[in-house]
């Protein structure tokens, strides 16, 4: 069954496809690549240009391990990127970060919706995203980012993830968010079993339909652990074959750095 979707002033049937600008010096697959602001608008305009619904745009890596930024050194990352993508006027722009002071910095400039990995931890962000009238999306992290893959452990994956993920989403609705969208951050503190249950539980991650569900696993270990694939940057190909299963299940985003390749494949399967 094909569901409607909508999220602040994006509404779509099926599977959106978010494209990833990572403006870092360190982030897993693409770390360096577009850390300067002319390379990332440049990148960010061509997954446009491929067929992006939106595209993410984030200055503080969250692979495991990862050292934090401060919030000075995050916002002088996005900024100029933020700001000559609003100016151009016709780019859905989702920020990247779990820190309200980037958030609501990013939402002044022009950003249209906050992806917080921490997915509403910190009370502020509410806030900011409530008095700006901005959509979230809750992502699930057991753990931080520094010490996440240490020692995940969960009695039941999807049950904890899913109850942790409605109540957050509840919490954001009463407090006058207005509409918001889940995420079982894959890889964020989960072992290659617990990923694979999440994928299998799309349905159950949405509350049946109620909530949006965003998938990512794009360029992420889980898919050395199935396939053998060593380098980040040849897995675009089982991105997209688990994906499509994950759309196929109602995922109704997945967050790509390979967008044509996922735009392809989403909009004209077989
Ligand atoms: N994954 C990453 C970052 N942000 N946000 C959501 N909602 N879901 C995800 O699965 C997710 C995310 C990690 O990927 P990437 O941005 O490519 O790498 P890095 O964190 O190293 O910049």
């Amino acid at each position: 069954m094909t569901r409607s979707w909508s999220l602040g002033s994006l509404q779509w049937r099926g599977c959106a496809v978010m494209g990833i600008v990572n403006v870092t010096p360190d982030s897993f697959s693409d770390g360096g690549r577009f850390e300067h602001a002319d390379a990332a608008y440049t990148h960010a305009r061509r997954l446009v240009a491929e067929g992006a619904d939106l595209v993410d745009i984030g200055g503080e890596s969250t692979r495991p391990g990862a050292a934090p930024v401060t919030e000075d050194e995050e916002w002088r990352r996005i900024a100029p990127v933020l700001e000559r993508l609003a100016a151009d006027g016709d780019v859905i722009i989702s920020v990247d970060t779990r820190r309200a002071l980037v958030a609501e910095r990013a939402l002044a400039v022009g950003a249209h919706l906050v992806n917080d990995v921490s997915g509403l931890r910190d009370p502020a962000m509410v806030e900011v995203c409530a008095e700006a009238g901005a959509p979230v999306v809750i992502m699930h992290m057991q753990g931080e980012p520094a010490t996440m893959q240490a020692n995940p452990r969960y009695d039941d994956v999807v049950a904890e993830v899913s109850q942790w993920l409605h109540r957050q989403a509840a919490l954001a609705i009463e407090a006058g968010v207005p509409s918001v969208m889940v995420d079982p951050g894959i890889g964020f503190g989960k072992r290659l079993e617990h990923n694979l249950a999440l994928l299998n539980a799309i349905d159950v991650l949405g509350d049946h339909g109620r909530w949006p569900v965003l998938v990512g696993v794009s360029r992420k270990r889980l898919l050395r652990d199935l396939f053998g694939i060593d380098r980040p940057e040849d897995r675009d190909a089982a991105s997209v074959e688990l994906h499509v299963q994950a759309a196929a299940t109602g995922a109704a985003m997945v967050r790509v750095h390979d967008v044509a390749g996922h735009v392809a494949a989403l909009h004209h399967p077989g």
